[in-house]
């Protein structure tokens, strides 16, 4: 059972218009994470958002590469990088928080995949796995060492997330129940193990105590 004390966050993951159904990279049943995240808010001190802010023409957008697809790949300066619908431009309805998400108590959002020369699935690092977004450094100066992570998508941008913070020296679980996944050829299983292999607890909201 994960234990909440002062040292421990709730980092929720991109729960935005655009994942949610209708949204434009909408994850299967997106939404129904929303009622569960807003429970384990009500739970937690600490709670931090991230939110996914990709200007117009990002290169993660297919439509930026000539004779590519949504979910094909493309090779760039830091490895390969799949291709995604445009979403969560900056500004845009899509990239809105979901209109139930109870975010008023985040303590801090970060946004992330700013850059349009490099994706950032991850809350910590851009996808050359090296450029920091900062968040390391904040948790580490609040003595915020214990993290507990969910949202969307399990296999992308939480997964990421949670085996950077398990590299970085950070305590992590997952809520799988309040996480929905993308599950691109066979991502969620894949991202699943790795998670499991790196340490990360996958958990269900049910086992988060205080
Ligand atoms: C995400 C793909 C592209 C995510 C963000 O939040 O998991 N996935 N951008
Ligand atoms: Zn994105």
């Amino acid at each position: 059972m994960a234990s909440i004390d002062d040292n421990t966050a709730l980092i929720v993951i991109d729960v935005q218009n655009d994942f949610c159904p209708g949204g434009a990279l909408a994850v299967g049943d997106g939404h129904e994470v929303v009622p569960l995240i807003n429970e384990l808010i009500t739970q937690f001190e600490h709670v931090i958002l991230t939110q996914d802010w990709h200007p117009e023409g990002h290169s993660s957008f297919a439509s930026r590469h000539e004779d590519r697809e949504p979910f094909g790949s493309v090779q760039m300066h830091y490895g390969e990088q799949t291709l995604w619908p445009d979403h969560c431009i900056q500004g845009t309805s899509g990239a809105d928080f979901h209109p139930d998400l109870a975010w008023d108590k985040a303590q801090l959002i970060i946004r992330k995949g700013f850059r349009p020369g490099i994706d950032s699935y991850s809350a910590f690092f851009e996808n050359d796995r090296t450029t920091p977004t900062g968040l390391a450094g904040y948790l580490r100066e609040r003595g915020l060492s214990k993290l507990v992570l969910t949202g969307l998508a399990t296999d992308f941008c939480v997964a990421y997330s949670a085996l950077d913070a398990a590299r970085l020296g950070f305590e992590v679980s997952v809520v799988v129940d309040a996480s929905r996944a993308i599950d691109l050829n066979g991502s969620l299983a894949a991202a699943e193990q790795q998670m499991r292999e790196a340490g990360v607890v996958l958990t269900r909201s049910g086992a988060i105590a205080a």
